[in-house]
Parts: C-alpha cells; sequence; structure tokens
C-alpha cells in the first residue's frame, strides 16, 4: 500500500485522477491537500468520500503553508507528491494574477522544499508535477511541442506554470530530488468547472444563453479526454524516468469555432432539436489579450517510452461529455449558485 499525497484534488483533472486511480489500484491511500478556491468542488468526490472511507483522507488546506504541508508529512509519509493545485483560467490571469503567482510558483517550491526535506535522499519516492503545454508558447500553422521546445509562456497563467516547472527540475539537477513533469494539452470531460470553453458552451446552451467565441474563433487546441490524461501520468509516475519531461497530447487539433459547432450539434442531436438549434447562440466577441494562437502537442516520446497511446477519439469524448453534463444537472446548479455566480457577474456580465 502506497500513500499518495495529491494538491488540488477537488478540481477538474484532480478528482477524475482520483476516481481513476481509486478504480484501477484500490489498495493506496489518498491524501487529498485541497484549499477549495472557486474551482475546488467537494461534489466532485461524494462518490469517492462514500465507497472508499478507508483509502481517502481530505485536508482542507493550501500548499503554501508550510507547516500543513510538513505536518501532512510526518503523520503520512507519502511516498508519491502529485501536484495539480493551481490557479488554472488564463481569463482570471490577466485579470488578476497574484494568486497564480502565489500558488502555481510559490506553492510548488513550498511542496518541493518539504519533500526534500522529509524524504532526504530516498531514491524510492516521487515528486509528479502536472503542468501544461501553454510554458512552450504559441505555434504558427506548421510544427509541434517537443519536450525540449524552449520555453515561451506568454501569459500569466503560463509564465507561472514555466516558473514552477523549472523549479522542479533544479531540485532534481541540485538536490537530486526524484521529479517527473507531465505537460499536457486542453482537457475536457465531467467535472470541468464551467468557466472553461467546453463546460460553458454546454452550460450556456441549457441556459438558452449567447456562446461567445474570442476573436475570429480561428484558435486551435490539441483535446485531450481527461480520463487519457489521467492513465498517461499514472504510467509516467510508475515507469517514466526520473529528470524527465513527457508531453501528453490527444492528438486533435481543432479550432475553437468547429469545437462549438460540434458542440451544437452534439447538444441538437441529444436534445431531440433541430441541427441549428443552438447554433443561432454564437457571438463573436473582444479577443482575448496575448491570446495563443495554436498548441499542437508531439507525443513520440511517452508513446515510445512507454507505451502510452490515447484511447477515446473526439466523437467518443465529447459526446461522454456532454451526456455527462446532462445527467448532473444539480453539480452545475451548485456551483452556478455560488461564489462563482457572483464573479462572472461582475466580470463578465450576463453572456
Ligand atoms: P482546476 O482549476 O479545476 O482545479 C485546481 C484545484 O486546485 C482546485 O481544486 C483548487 O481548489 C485547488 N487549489 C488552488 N489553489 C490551491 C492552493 N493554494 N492550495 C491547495 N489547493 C489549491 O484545475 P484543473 O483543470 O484540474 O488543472 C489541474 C492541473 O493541471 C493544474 O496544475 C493545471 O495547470 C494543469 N493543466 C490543466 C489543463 C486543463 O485543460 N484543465 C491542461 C494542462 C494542464
Ligand atoms: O468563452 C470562451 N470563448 C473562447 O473563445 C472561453 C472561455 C474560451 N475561448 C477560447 C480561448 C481558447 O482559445 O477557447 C480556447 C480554450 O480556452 P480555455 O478553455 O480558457 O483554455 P485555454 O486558455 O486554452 O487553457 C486551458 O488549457 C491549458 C486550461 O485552462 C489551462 O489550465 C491549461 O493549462
Amino acid at each position: 500500500m502506497k500513500n499518495i499525497l495529491i494538491t488540488g484534488g477537488s478540481g477538474f483533472i484532480g478528482s477524475n485522477f482520483i476516481h481513476y486511480l481509486l478504480s484501477t489500484e484500490k489498495s493506496n491511500l489518498i491524501i487529498n491537500l485541497d484549499k477549495l478556491t472557486y474551482a475546488g468542488n467537494p461534489d466532485n468526490l461524494t462518490y469517492i468520500e462514500e465507497y472508499y472511507p478507508n483509502n481517502y483522507k481530505f485536508i482542507h488546506g493550501d500548499i503554501c503553508n508550510k507547516k500543513l504541508v510538513s505536518s501532512i508529512f510526518s503523520e503520512f509519509h507519502p511516498e508519491i507528491v502529485i501536484n495539480f493545485a493551481a490557479e488554472s483560467h488564463v481569463d482570471r490571469s490577466i485579470i488578476g494574477p497574484s494568486d497564480f503567482i502565489q500558488t502555481n510558483i510559490v506553492g510548488t517550491f513550498n511542496l518541493l522544499e518539504v519533500s526534500r526535506k522529509y524524504w532526504h535522499d530516498r531514491k524510492d519516492v516521487l515528486f509528479h508535477h502536472v503542468s501544461t503545454d501553454e510554458v512552450y508558447g504559441s505555434l504558427e500553422e506548421t510544427g509541434y511541442f517537443y519536450e525540449d521546445t524552449p520555453y515561451d509562456p506568454r501569459s500569466p497563467y503560463s509564465a507561472s506554470k514555466a516558473s514552477a516547472d523549472h523549479l522542479v527540475m533544479a531540485y532534481f539537477h541540485t538536490y537530486g530530488l526524484p521529479v517527473t513533469i507531465s505537460n499536457c494539452s486542453n482537457n475536457y470531460g465531467p467535472f470541468q468547472f464551467p468557466e472553461k470553453l467546453i463546460p460553458l458552451m454546454i452550460s450556456n446552451m441549457l441556459e438558452g444563453k449567447s456562446l461567445p467565441i474570442y476573436g475570429k474563433g480561428d484558435n486551435i487546441r490539441d483535446w485531450l479526454f481527461v480520463e487519457d490524461h489521467c492513465v498517461g501520468i499514472w504510467e509516467i509516475i510508475n515507469k517514466g524516468k526520473r529528470g524527465e519531461t513527457y508531453n501528453i497530447g490527444g492528438e486533435n487539433e481543432i479550432c475553437n469555432i468547429d469545437i462549438v459547432d460540434i458542440l451544437c450539434e452534439k447538444m441538437a442531436d441529444l436534445q431531440g432539436e433541430n441541427k441549428d438549434f443552438y447554433k443561432k447562440l454564437v457571438i463573436y466577441v473582444k479577443d482575448r489579450p496575448g491570446h495563443d494562437w495554436r498548441y499542437a502537442i508531439n507525443m513520440d516520446k511517452i508513446k515510445n517510452e512507454l507505451n502510452f497511446q490515447p484511447s477515446v477519439n473526439f466523437e467518443q469524448g465529447i459526446t461522454r461529455t456532454i451526456q455527462w453534463y446532462l445527467d448532473n444537472p444539480n453539480w452545475m446548479e451548485n456551483i452556478k449558485s455560488g461564489e462563482y455566480r457572483k464573479w462572472i457577474d461582475k466580470n463578465y456580465g450576463d453572456r
């Protein structure tokens, strides 16, 4: 039995990861340290609390709190740390970068410091850091992000993630701390907070609200189904070379307007409406400042070295995602009646 400290486990990817891990490797003890910011949602883990009470422990707190993190190490002796905790939304980082610097950089530094001090020179432990393809910057029509692509972050969010990645690698080279990093592309799937493109569009369609597309809608992202991402992370933890970075993508490059078109058509199909029913809600709004144009991942390394391949194609993944939101209206309703609503009303108005 391994004790695994997961940070940010109440967010979108962290909670999917906890579901994945406890359904496949039932013997681990997972300690979830989460601050429950606006994006952290205890509802994501209700099932886990109920069905895995002996394998799951929630601790409400901040990764920047050194005393707390040290006490978790002393009490639970984790052998693996998986750092999902972050401020993760690019638009919020443009409006107010401060929390991004604090959590993404200082918080990661704090976790590294406590891990180093507590583990000393142990080599049978691992600090896995979850990062993003946004650290590599923005691509034109051709080319891909490789693990050795120079970092070129362009938003406060991606700059904070890049800083954290550099700290993680510095702890490997300087102190010999066993680390791995995964840099993944845009995730989608169940439990994603409705401020990111796909769940926002689904939520607005269901409320009959407009579907805001930034700029011309020609920006391209590489969409990765969250469950495939979770499998990839676990493969890296188990088989990845220490001190290495692995890219994880979905091999699904799609521009934003095509994503919204697909969502509108799928939703119409599932709701028994005509094909264009939701498309009339599309509006074009002011572009995001410094909007990266294209992200595309080359994932030869994880394929060749770890034998990992995404298993869910976009058609399957998006159908499962829309169906999940249709099947869980209370999940969305709980979010919307809370702080999120106040924030979005203040910053975006009704759109
Ligand atoms: P999310 O915003 O849904 O969840 C973040 C979680 O971290 C929340 O539960 C929040 O409460 C928690 N948290 C925030 N600050 C904290 C702090 N100081 N201490 C403890 N907990 C804190 O994010 P996500 O989409 O699940 O992303 C998880 C990780 O994956 C992040 O590191 C993000 O940068 C990275 N990532 C996300 C995507 C994506 O498409 N969502 C893509 C690439 C990389
Ligand atoms: O209302 C919108 N309209 C719109 O056109 C929103 C919210 C987004 N967009 C565009 C901006 C992007 O080109 O859609 C694309 C996706 O936007 P987000 O969902 O905000 O994701 P992105 O900015 O690409 O970043 C995501 O992927 C990388 C995650 O939020 C990051 O945490 C991750 O690191």
